[in-house]
């Protein structure tokens, strides 16, 4: 699959300090030691509904992650799927009588846009469940050769017994699991299993729903599998960071731990697991199947400005689990056209503190609501008494720009 455009991302003099963030695995913040590249995989979009601003608040999260790694002299390659294939997808697929290839398409090319807008930096590799397909067939026939996997009725499950490792990424408590598989997509209740927590890897083809024919008979992947087969695929074991929202530390991330780890040998899947919160909205979590949507799209379409909206989501720790609310916006465009004025004058503060504050602030577990209150501050400054350094604005703007992902 193709991404969506690069975005520039300006140089800026000198250069930051390491990464500390919170690894759900180990239980508290870590610093990021990674080589001269960054290996990082986010979960993607199951694309049957457009993109909502808990979803852009965690792609957010993560672009943050890539910029500190940038201003460190790393290279990043960046590597995120589309669930393009899937129960949720094919539901509403047929619920609305669309082709269910269609409203992938549809919906992913809207999201390509919607980050394109925001200026979330591109992965490197963009992809599918379904162009996966060859990749992941391998792993599971490993899987199964190793006794990590079984049939169960024509369709295949993973051994949660198999990984000596299982539980360490969530760790979360056998009834928070068996509670969490429930709701999240799995099949505790299935008799036959081996144990009610082992997830599917592979299902045989159900009539009407899409099906391929491989070695594994014919029939689609599980969920799990596809994001292990593409991490492995394009960054290989140990890679430096998993990431998506905290809904999946369990059972996605900690399922894809295991299938790899299984399949490998190996031990880890990632180095570190990081979790952003969940944005909700009228007390919920937002989620397409409660329909308590703030789209992203909509927000454009009326006029408000992405680098707004990114900036409202900067407003809030990517760990907290936050309510959106109109105020948000209203201070975040509040917040643009002042730091717009501010950068607009030919001169100002001195602000080679400003970039040091500011990368300090993010590479701290991504403190960007300190880093917003550093350019705040700034703000103010030439705000009431000016500044005659006529660099400053420029640095300004750059840092904002490179670290922030905001154009003034
Ligand atoms: N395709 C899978 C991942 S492989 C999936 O979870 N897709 S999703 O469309 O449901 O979610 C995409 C990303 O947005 C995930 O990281 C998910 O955790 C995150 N997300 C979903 N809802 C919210 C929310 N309300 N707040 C914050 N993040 C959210
Ligand atoms: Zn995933």
């Amino acid at each position: 699959m193709y991404a969506w455009p690069a975005t520039e991302v300006p140089a800026l003099p000198g250069q930051g300090t390491p990464l500390r963030i919170f690894d759900t695995a180990a239980g508290g913040l870590r610093t990021t030691d990674p080589g001269p590249t960054a290996r990082l995989y986010v979960c993607g979009i199951t694309p049957y509904d457009a993109t909502h601003l808990g979803h852009a608040a965690t792609y957010n999260a993560f672009d943050l992650i890539q910029r500190v790694w940038r201003d460190n002299g790393h290279e990043v390659v960046y590597v995120q799927n589309v669930t393009d294939v899937d129960d949720p997808l094919l539901e509403r697929a047929i619920a609305t009588g669309e082709d269910w290839t269609e409203l992938a398409e549809r919906e992913t090319a809207l999201f390509r846009e919607d980050m394109t807008a925001l200026r979330m930096l591109a992965p490197a590799h963009y992809i599918g469940a379904v162009e996966a397909i060859p990749s992941i067939v391998p792993i599971v026939k490993d899987l199964l050769a190793q006794g990590a996997a079984y049939e169960l009725d024509g369709d295949i499950y993973f051994s949660i017994a198999s990984d000596p490792h299982f539980g360490e990424v969530s760790r979360l408590g056998p009834e928070q699991m068996l509670r969490y598989f429930g709701e999240r997509g799995g099949d505790p209740d299935r008799p036959g299993k081996k144990h009610s927590l082992d997830p599917l890897l592979w299902l045989s083809a159900r009539p009407g729903e899409p099906a391929w024919d491989t070695e594994l008979g014919h029939g689609r992947p599980g969920w799990h599998i596809e994001c292990v087969a593409i991490a492995l695929g394009h960054l290989g074991m140990a890679f430096d960071i998993q990431g998506g929202g905290s809904d999946l530390a369990f059972p996605h991330h900690e399922m894809g731990a295991s299938h790899a780890q299984a399949a490998t040998g190996l031990h880890p899947f990632a180095k570190a697991y990081v979790h952003a919160g969940m944005v909700a909205l009228d007390g919920e979590k937002m989620s397409k199947s409660r329909g308590n949507l703030v789209f992203v799209s909509r927000l454009r379409k009326e006029g408000v400005e992405p680098a707004a909206i990114r900036l409202a989501l900067l407003g809030h720790h990517y760990r907290s689990d936050w309510e959106w609310t109109g105020a948000d916006l209203l201070r975040a465009q509040d917040r643009l056209a002042r730091w717009r004025a501010a950068v607009s004058r030919p001169d100002g503060p001195a602000a080679d503190g400003v970039l040091a504050e500011v990368r300090a602030a993010l590479s701290d577990d991504l403190d960007a609501p300190r880093a917003l209150a550093v350019i705040d501050a700034w703000a103010a400054a030439q705000d009431a008494r000016g500044g005659d350094d006529t660099g400053a604005p420029g640095v300004i703007s750059r840092t904002v720009d490179a670290l922030l992902g905001v154009a003034l």
